[in-house]
């Protein structure tokens, strides 16, 4: 039923919707960009949350409609805003359709973005299990400009090791360690491992799902580059934005 209601509401695009959530800058305060969230409204199913319709869109090949619908709004929407990047998740499955990096880099000029303002988020499971295709496609990108993100970082299986060997700029630490941290001694040390590694390797660190001020003078401390979590904001609607970016001192 879910696919048919999906099906439905991307031939319209009715009651999708995209959300976006701030990053910070840890060592000002400053809003440095904004992270794209598909949101779903049905009419009779309700708010589906998200986790539960991209699996979905996986499973019956709507993904890329779906993936391809929420970059063009992110972009379109945040191109306009000096000085800020956008963030947009993507699913494994849109990198393994060797059509995905020209669809990027087709929606930046339509949307008039700088390549350097879109990143994309990609989890630590997919990236690691890349194939040929996917790997392609994501030197294609990283050589226009387009930054990668590696997306809840601790959750999958990779060692801290293979971080050298990725097409990677960024690295967004798992909010379960970020959450943990500082009072759990072996979560903090986790951040701070990450945080170390990232830096001597050239990468920045994000830690997500800060919510405590806490939180924020440890994870500064522990050298992160940008925080994201309830602290500063939640994820906004379109006309929420203007209040959320500008700065947290
Ligand atoms: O707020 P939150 O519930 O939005 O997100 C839950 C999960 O859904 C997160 O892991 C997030 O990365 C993922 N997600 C949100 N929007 C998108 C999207 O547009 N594409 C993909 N692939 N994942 C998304
Ligand atoms: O996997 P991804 O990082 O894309 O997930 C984003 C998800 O994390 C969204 O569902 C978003 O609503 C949620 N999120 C963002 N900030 C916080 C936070 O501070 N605390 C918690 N618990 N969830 C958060
Ligand atoms: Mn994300
Ligand atoms: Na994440």
């Amino acid at each position: 039923e879910i696919e048919m209601a999906l099906r439905e509401t991307l031939r319209n695009a009715a009651g999708l919707d995209c959300h976006y959530q701030p990053l910070v800058r840890a060592r000002d305060g400053e809003v440095i960009g904004l992270e794209a969230l598909a949101r779903w409204r049905h009419p009779r199913l309700g708010d589906v949350p998200p986790v539960q319709f991209i699996a979905v869109a996986e499973e019956t090949g709507l993904i890329g409609f779906l993936g391809e619908w929420v970059l063009r709004t992110a972009c379109a929407r945040v191109a306009p805003i000096a000085d800020i990047f956008v963030a947009v998740n993507v699913s494994a499955v849109q990198l393994r359709d060797g059509r995905f990096a020209d669809t990027v880099l087709r929606v930046l000029e339509e949307t008039r973005l700088a390549p350097r303002r879109l990143e994309l988020e990609i989890t630590e499971t997919a990236i690691v299990n890349a194939d040929d295709v996917t790997v392609c496609q994501l030197k294609r990108l990283r050589s226009e400009g387009v930054r990668i993100s590696l997306d809840d970082f601790g959750t999958g299986y990779s060692s801290l090791t293979l971080l050298k060997d990725l097409d990677v700029d960024k690295v967004k630490i798992d909010r379960s360690f970020v959450q943990m941290a500082p009072m759990a001694d072996d979560s903090a040390a986790i951040v701070r491992a990450v945080s170390n590694l990232a830096a001597a390797l050239g990468l920045s660190v994000v830690a997500e799902g800060v919510e405590t001020e806490q939180q924020r003078a440890f994870l500064r401390e522990a050298g992160c580059d940008e925080l994201q979590g309830y602290l500063f904001s939640a994820g906004v609607p379109e006309e929420g934005i203007a209040g959320v970016i500008g700065g947290y001192p």
